[in-house]
């Protein structure tokens, strides 16, 4: 795998590994309300921070460590995701979102997303 290849090379994605099947490739991060969140940062390049202002979550990605955070969105909405540490030159466009959204929402996401990779 390399990184400077792109696409999901550059997030550290084996598309290749059979436990890479259900991994969905996005710039937002759809979540089910009220449902637990197990989460592992990992970093392929240099020290990234994600962090979700709004949930006062934040927490260093580093590379060679996956880092395990455990959380549970309560309240619908969006939020935004920055990355908190001075990371490169594209630093000032590393951000996302969360969506938070209702089960059903999220089965439709998640069933559309599915059907993107037939
Ligand atoms: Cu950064």
């Amino acid at each position: 795998m390399d990184p400077s290849s792109g696409s999901e090379a550059a997030i550290g994605l084996d598309t290749g590994d059979p436990a890479a099947k259900d991994d969905v490739v996005t710039g937002t991060m759809f979540l089910p309300v009220h449902r637990q969140v197990d989460l592992t940062l990992r970093a392929v390049d240099v020290i990234h921070s994600f962090f979700v202002p709004n949930m006062r979550f934040k927490q260093d990605a580093v590379p060679g460590l996956a880092i395990h955070m455990h959380f549970t969105p309560e309240q619908i909405g969006d939020y935004e995701i920055a990355c908190a540490e001075l990371c490169g030159l594209g630093h000032y466009k590393m951000h996302g979102m969360v969506k938070v959204v209702s089960q059903e929402d999220f089965d439709k996401w998640l069933a559309a997303r599915e059907a993107e990779k037939q």
